[in-house]
């Protein structure tokens, strides 16, 4: 096993990546940009090494400088973490150059896997259902307009070096086509200067499934079934829970998405972890959409609910270990959901909310985790996606799953600056939340059908700004006590 790992990461990824790594007895090293000096993973960290400027650019998306931190540290392995160089193909093949094993896939798998057209054609190749479309990018309108034509309308543009939403255009009428041709493929140029597009079948109101795989790299692959991420916002999954309320309603459907999800991973030759994304329509039929070569954000559900530690064997196989877990050992107990805690003001149109966190209580107890990135004190800086932790509940079903959530958010308290938190129990107290009815556009009629606050009255503002004014000239705060009926400033 690696003695010493360097986490090319920050945030609440790089502390989840410290532990993994302290409780396998291997040395941590930290990075930090400027902003990140006084970061709770540099703090957790057993060795930290700078960076440079606060620009991703100028920091956490150097090869070059984390290569020769590694190097300098004496690591012998790179986690990547999510974002940033973790599915750079060019990045996993300057470790292997520099005599260091980059923990996730082989180069060549991300590679395949970048190209969404190219993935496609995996995923057909090895025989997993694809939304009905063009084999590959358009070659002319006529041929657009023909296929188009066959598979009817309405049909959706996508940008083949896409994912994400970008480059994506829905067309409903042949007329429109050539335009929305025109104005995807420009913006698939400017987003990832390859102007292809390709045509599938619009699937109206799918849910967004997704499956765990992982592999060692002695050609053993297993499934460790599905997290369901329907729950977004602008193409940012905003809740996560396993099992998906689907697999309730149809107890076949994991193992259908599982046996696809495998058959896929192995044709590109997959190892490490990794998550095969699928759409399933309302008749349950699933579709191959892309494949993650990451570790993904969502990741602690799927290890709540199987018991697996999937930072732990990713580290295990990095290291050349046989994954020693067949199929038919895993087993899924339970439910997981998790809510992403964002520095941002949903009552502002969700605009980031960065700042220095003056006041910060964490709930704990029965059924919870809670993988943070932050302390009391610490400024949010505002060069990075403001997420700062995510909270996560199990319990023996989704009821109740849903229920300690709630206690939790209920516990937290953050202060200085503002939070996603009652936007989650919101979401959580909503109806056709509670009944699994779960889709793409969950989060527009969640919207329309969400009461808004009533206004307070003229004289209780009166008295709330008097209040508000009074209590930034007490000297002191009040000694922290969860259970009291004490508004935080969150
Ligand atoms: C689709 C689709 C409907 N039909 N493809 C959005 C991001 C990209 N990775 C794929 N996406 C979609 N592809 C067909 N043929 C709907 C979406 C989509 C979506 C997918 C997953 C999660 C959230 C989404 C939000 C809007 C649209």
């Amino acid at each position: 096993m690696f003695r010493k790992v360097l986490i090319a990461n920050r945030g609440e990824i790089a502390v989840r990546l410290v532990r993994g790594l302290r409780e396998l007895n291997i040395a941590s090293v930290a990075v930090y940009s400027d902003a990140d000096r006084a970061s709770l993973a540099v703090r957790m960290a057993d060795e930290a090494a700078h960076l440079g400027p606060a620009p991703s650019s100028e920091s956490y998306l150097r090869i070059d400088k984390i290569i020769d931190a590694a190097l300098r540290h004496g690591a012998e392995a790179i986690h990547p973490g999510y974002g940033f160089l973790s599915e750079n193909a060019e990045f996993a093949e300057a470790c292997t150059d520099a005599g260091l094993v980059f923990i996730g896939p082989p180069a060549e798998a991300i590679k395949k896997m970048g190209s969404k057209t190219a993935a496609r054609q995996i995923a057909i190749a090895a025989g997993a259902p694809v939304v009905p479309g063009t084999e590959s990018a358009i070659r002319s309108i006529e041929q657009a307009r023909a296929t188009a034509h066959s598979l009817g309308y309405p049909v959706l543009l996508k940008a083949s070096a896409g994912g994400g939403g970008k480059g994506m255009r829905r067309v409903d009428r042949e007329q429109d086509l050539e335009s929305a041709i025109r104005d995807a493929s420009s913006e698939a140029a400017h987003a990832f200067h390859n102007d292809e597009v390709y045509l599938e079948k619009l699937v109206i109101e799918p849910r967004h499934i997704e499956i765990q795989v992982l592999g060692d790299h002695h050609g053993h692959l297993i499934h460790l079934g599905e997290r369901e991420c329907s729950i977004q916002r602008r193409h940012q999954k905003v809740i996560e829970e396993c099992p998906s309320p689907l697999m309730g309603i149809d107890p076949g459907l994991r193992d259908r998405m599982g046996a696809a999800a495998v058959k896929v991973a192995r044709a590109a030759g997959y190892a490490n972890a990794g998550t095969i994304e699928f759409l399933v329509d309302r008749d349950r039929n699933f579709y191959f959409l892309e494949m993650n070569t990451r570790l993904q954000v969502e990741h602690p559900v799927t290890e709540l609910v199987t018991g697996l530690d999937l930072v732990s064997w990713q580290l295990k196989i990095a290291a050349g270990a046989h994954l020693t877990i067949e199929q038919s050992d895993v087993r899924w107990t339970g439910s997981a959901i998790e809510c992403r805690i964002y520095a941002e003001d949903p009552e502002n149109n969700f605009l980031p909310f960065p700042g220095k966190i003056t006041r910060l209580v964490e709930p704990s107890g029965p059924g919870i985790r809670l993988d943070s990135g932050v302390y009391e004190g610490w400024t949010v800086p505002f060069d990075y996606d403001p997420l700062l932790a995510k909270l996560v509940a199990w319990a023996p079903d989704r009821n109740a799953a849903i229920s300690r959530l709630k206690r939790a958010i209920s516990e937290y308290k953050v202060g200085g600056i503002r939070v996603n938190l009652a936007f989650f129990t919101d979401i959580l107290n909503d109806e056709a939340f509670a009944r699994g009815e779960l889709s793409t556009a969950f989060l527009d009629g969640f919207f329309v059908r969400r009461k808004p606050a009533p206004d307070p009255a003229p004289e209780m503002e009166a008295v709330a700004a008097i209040v508000a004014t009074l209590s930034r000239q007490k000297p002191a705060a009040p000694v922290v006590n969860p259970t009291s009926k004490w508004k935080w400033e969150q």
